[in-house]
Order: C-alpha cells, then sequence, then structure tokens
C-alpha cells in the first residue's frame, strides 16, 4: 500500500511497466485478450528491442520459397528489398527454396548476412507448391536450423520491404493480421468451414495472413509439423481446405495462441483505400499478374 502512495507521489514521471506502450494506438487494438502485444508503429522503441537483441546474440533465418515463375517474378526484389528493411544489425541467414537453383539472382548482402539455396521439386497443383511449404520448412528446422537460429521467419515471396521490419517483430510465436480482415467483424473471416477439413473451425480470435509467420525454430516446428499433418489427413480423405496452408495456420494460431501479433503495417495491401491506421509501410504486397503466373 505504502508502495501505491509513493508510485502516485512520482507520477509525473513515465510508466515504463515494460517494453511497449499500449496506449500509444488509440484507435486499434493493441493487445490480446491474452495479453499478446499487437505491434504497432509508436508503440515500442526500436533502438531498445535492437539493443535487447543485439546483446543476446539473436540470430535469426528467412525462410521463402521461389518455385517455378514466381523466381523470376519476385525473388530479386524480395530480397534485395530484406537487404534494406529486414532485421538490419542482426546476423541474418536466407533460405531460398526452389527448383530452379541456378537462376537465383546475386544479390550482395551486407556483412553478417548470408544466403543459402536450397533445391526443392515443384509440386504440380500450385495449392500443393503453397501447401508443401510447411513440409520443408520442418525439415529444414530440424537439419539445420535449431542448431544455429534464435528465430526463424517464413514470408511469401510476392511481397516487398518498404520500411524497417525490426527486432521487434521477434516473438516466440509470432502472427500477422491479415490486412483484409483486421477490421472486420468475426463472421467475415474465412476460416475453412468444411467439418470434413482438419482445418474446420467454428469460432476464432483473428484472421490470420499465411504470408508471414515466425517464432522460435521450436515453435514454428511446431506449427508447420501440425498444419502438415493436417493437410497429409486432408489429402487421405481427399478434401481440401478453403485457403489451403492458411486455413490450417489459423486453427493452429485458435488452438496455440501466438505471443505476439504483427499488425496490418507489417504487410500492407496498397489496393485497400483506407490506410488510416497504416503508420509505416514495412512491406507491401507485390501487384500480382494472375494471368500470367497462374495458367500453366
Ligand atoms: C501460387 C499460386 C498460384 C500459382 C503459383 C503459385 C506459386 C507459389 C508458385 O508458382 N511458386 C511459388 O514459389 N509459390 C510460393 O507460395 C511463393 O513463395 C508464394 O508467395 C507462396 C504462396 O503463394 P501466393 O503468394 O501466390 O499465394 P497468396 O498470396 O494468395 O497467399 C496466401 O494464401 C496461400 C494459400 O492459398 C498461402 O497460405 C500464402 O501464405 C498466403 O499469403
Ligand atoms: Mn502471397
Amino acid at each position: 500500500k505504502h508502495w501505491i502512495n509513493v508510485m502516485s507521489y512520482v507520477s509525473d514521471l513515465p510508466v515504463i511497466s515494460s517494453d511497449r506502450d499500449l496506449s500509444a494506438r488509440p484507435h486499434v487494438q493493441t493487445q490480446t485478450s491474452w495479453n499478446a502485444p499487437i505491434m504497432w508503429e509508436l508503440m515500442f522503441d526500436n533502438n531498445l528491442y535492437d539493443r535487447k537483441h543485439k546483446e543476446a546474440n539473436t540470430t535469426v533465418a528467412l525462410t521463402v520459397f521461389a518455385v517455378g515463375r514466381y523466381l523470376e517474378a519476385y525473388l530479386k526484389t524480395f530480397l534485395t528489398s530484406a537487404e534494406e528493411h529486414f532485421m538490419l544489425g542482426l546476423p541474418v541467414t536466407y533460405f531460398v527454396f526452389t527448383d530452379l537453383p541456378e537462376q537465383v539472382p546475386e544479390i550482395t548482402l551486407a556483412p553478417q548476412r548470408n544466403i543459402n539455396i536450397v533445391k526443392v521439386e515443384k509440386h504440380t497443383r500450385w495449392q500443393d507448391i503453397s501447401m508443401m511449404r510447411m513440409k520443408t520448412i520442418s525439415e529444414v528446422i530440424d537439419t539445420v536450423l535449431q542448431h544455429k537460429f534464435t528465430y526463424v521467419f517464413c514470408f511469401d515471396v510476392d511481397q516487398i520491404f518498404k520500411g524497417r521490419f525490426g527486432s521487434e517483430a521477434l516473438g516466440e510465436s509470432v502472427a500477422l493480421l491479415h490486412a483484409h480482415y483486421y477490421k472486420l467483424p468475426k463472421y467475415r473471416f474465412t476460416y475453412d468451414r468444411n467439418p470434413e477439413s482438419k482445418a474446420y473451425m467454428t469460432e476464432g480470435d483473428y484472421y490470420y495472413h499465411a504470408a508471414i509467420f515466425g517464432g522460435t525454430c521450436e515453435k514454428v516446428k511446431a506449427l508447420a509439423d501440425y498444419c502438415y499433418v493436417n493437410i497429409m489427413e486432408d489429402k487421405l480423405k481427399n478434401v481440401e481446405a478453403l485457403w489451403h496452408d492458411e486455413s490450417h495456420l489459423n486453427k493452429y494460431f485458435w488452438l496455440n495462441k501466438p505471443t505476439k501479433l504483427l499488425s496490418p503495417e507489417y504487410c500492407w495491401d496498397e489496393s485497400i483505400s483506407d490506410a488510416k491506421d497504416i503508420l509505416v509501410k514495412r512491406l507491401v504486397w507485390a501487384p500480382k499478374d494472375y494471368e500470367k503466373l497462374r495458367t500453366r
């Protein structure tokens, strides 16, 4: 009780209760019901996070898939923009998975940054190209990443870094709010609604975007294994979840709450006209040419 009095006496001092300020963004939700922060610009001090992670010798792996035409269409811009904005100041290793290793462009990397190119097979169906990433991610964590990296972040390739995507985004289990759904009522969320699929769910917290997920090697492996096993169980029954791996990811994060959420500032679609909440575009969707990319 005495402590409370002392605290109110010194209340002109800023109250630093944590490394983030949940009141900095009054018009958006900055914390989940299970007390995970939702990271919005102005809530945090970049330098504090950077210092903490440098002291801790944090290392980061980034996985990205560029199979078939997606290599030519997106990979170079993805990597060069990541060199400008992704986890600057920390050791980062890119893991590029592709069926065309010899066509991966040469990128000049800053010190302490590396790239590994891993050959994968090209699945015939695009749904499988997307879904089977979960199997590859699980395998590479098991065989390589878990011994060398504190965190692993998995990205779609069809996006471009435009602003700081820094160490504040690191956490044990990190999910991304989908730009198109973060303001919509829950009934509009496009979860899988087919009881035959393992991704089936009737309620959830948010609609997460599978374009970015991350966390410790252990947590990301658990996510990838969960999604992969359920994707395969669906295949045995000849069903496929509405949004493929994304549906399974949403189910996983409903059952296993993420410890940190990234706001849509971390993956914005510039075709959305109402961008009032978006103070920094850290990453944006690359323009899609479905005609060219999805027909074969
Ligand atoms: C995907 C769809 C149609 C034709 C081709 C591809 C394709 C995807 C490809 O030919 N080569 C390839 O490397 N990919 C990889 O899969 C690439 O990394 C790409 O970013 C990722 C997901 O495909 P994408 O970006 O076209 O799908 P989106 O942007 O509609 O993604 C959301 O939904 C997907 C499931 O349908 C995934 O969950 C994805 O993570 C979500 O962002
Ligand atoms: Mn994508």
